[in-house]
């Protein structure tokens, strides 16, 4: 195997865990690069279930486990995410995992923000995963974040408290919030420091040495490409930029690092949150398909709204990320459905569009335009080969592979880490 860059060609949770984990055993460093905590990432590993939003999915399988520079990081959750693993019997050390000292941290006043602009923005609001993610990531590009590597000079602090401050406390007075307590601030870092900086790190260093030595790299995206800051569904969308190109940006090394870029794709669609989804089901199919396949976030607990395939979308993202192969997940969820469909175009005021348009208002109001095809009796949970699949579901397959014009490299059958067919 290469390197290998998996990324989310949806709006995210299409099952980037579960490959992500099978690909993992094949790998000698997993790096994330882009998103924070908001992410959800469910292993299952024999009995064991697994949740990470944070840690790279490779600290399972004791692969070199990198938080590249990319990443905004909440020390405290860190911290948490840790203890927990370990309590599962996870080993985790500064031979196996690495956070890169020039990134980002969610601070508390960042998870505070964001709780207050969603409050306030009421119906307008964006359904964040209220973890401080774009209120961190605003302070990044701002040029008055405090670092990983910031941690280390506790007792210098005051340039970039000052530039902080004056930031924050002007945005938190118009809340009705009092200004920031440096002191206390001061305090909870102090206190958090140790942990963090026994594994901070010039990671760009280190991927570049594994690199040269020969590792094989997997760079394990967040999120999905239509929740992209530039190409998603803006406003909304994630802080951060979740297509492929950034896991080059987001970790120290090149873009000829990147590999083969296998996107994950779900599928039907499914979304949380606000925002634009032109094949939402609000009907008794949608419901199926929520329960079927445990549409709740792995985070927040949310319930995910879901829907049918959208090809012209995921078309959009295989383009926009640069897609080599797809790994098409959770299949076994239409098992049993009579009919299924797949979105091949939209209406938008009469005309028809190949492609998902930019501005909010079009994505609010374009019509789906749908293909339908015999579903399949059958079950595909659990199939290891092809020669396991009902044919209608293997027709299924194909079509998809064709619309979004980018070729199937993988099923997944179920949850479990060996039900996989490997289709090329
Ligand atoms: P944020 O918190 O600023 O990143 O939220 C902005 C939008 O991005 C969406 N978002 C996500 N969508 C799907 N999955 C995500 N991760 C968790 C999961 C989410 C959860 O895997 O289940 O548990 O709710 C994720 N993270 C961010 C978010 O819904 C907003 O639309
Ligand atoms: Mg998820």
């Amino acid at each position: 195997m290469a390197n290998v860059t998996v990324i989310g060609a949806q709006w995210g949770d299409e099952g980037k865990g579960k490959i992500v984990d099978w690909l993992a055993s094949r790998a000698d460093a997993v790096v994330r690069f882009q998103g924070g905590h908001n992410a959800g990432h469910t292993l299952v590993v024999g009995e064991q279930v697994y949740k990470l939003s944070l840690l790279p999915s490779g600290i399972v399988t004791g692969t070199l486990s990198i938080i590249g520079n990319g990443v905004v990081l909440d020390p405290w959750h860190l911290k948490s995410e840790v203890e927990k693993l370990r309590g599962q019997g996870v080993e985790i050390n500064s031979e196996n995992f690495a956070i890169a000292d020039n990134c980002p941290l969610i601070l508390p006043v960042h998870r505070e923000l964001d709780g207050l602009r969603e409050a306030a923005a009421g119906a307008g609001k964006i359904g964040t995963t209220g973890r401080g993610i774009g209120p961190a990531y605003e302070d990044k590009v701002g040029r008055r974040a405090i670092r990983v590597c910031d941690l280390a000079h506790l007792d210098a602090m005051e340039p970039q408290l000052d530039r902080l401050c004056a930031h924050h406390d002007a945005l938190r007075a118009g809340f009705g919030q009092p200004p920031i307590d440096r002191e206390a601030l001061l305090n909870e870092l102090r206190e958090i420091a140790p942990f963090v900086l026994q594994f901070a790190q010039p990671v760009w260093r280190r991927l570049n040495k594994v690199k040269k030595a020969g590792a094989r790299i997997l760079f394990e995206g967040a999120q999905g490409v239509l929740l992209d800051v530039d190409h998603g569904t803006y406003p909304f969308v994630t802080s951060s930029n979740t297509v492929s190109g950034t896991a080059a940006s987001g970790s120290g090394l090149g873009p000829s690092a990147t590999g083969f870029v296998l996107g994950i794709v779900k599928a039907y669609t499914t979304r949380v949150g606000s925002g634009p989804f032109p094949t939402e089901l609000e009907d008794e199919t949608g419901q199926k398909l929520g329960e079927r396949g445990h549409e709740f976030g792995t985070v927040t607990g949310r319930k995910r709204r879901c829907g049918w395939f959208d090809a012209v979308l995921t078309r959009q993202s295989c383009a926009i990320s640069g897609v080599t192969g797809i790994a098409l997940t959770k299949l076994d969820v239409l098992d049993g459905f009579e009919r299924v469909r797949i979105c091949t175009g939209y209406r938008l005021r009469g005309k028809v569009l190949d492609y998902y348009p930019s501005h909010a208002a079009d994505q609010e109001a374009v019509e789906p335009i749908y293909e339908e095809m015999d579903g399949w009796m059958g079950t595909t949970a659990g199939a290891r080969s092809w020669a396991d699949l009902p044919a209608q579901a293997i027709k299924y397959i194909q079509r998809v592979q064709e619309l979004i014009e980018t070729p199937v490299a993988l099923v997944s059958t179920s949850p479990e880490r060996e039900d996989t067919i490997l289709v090329r």
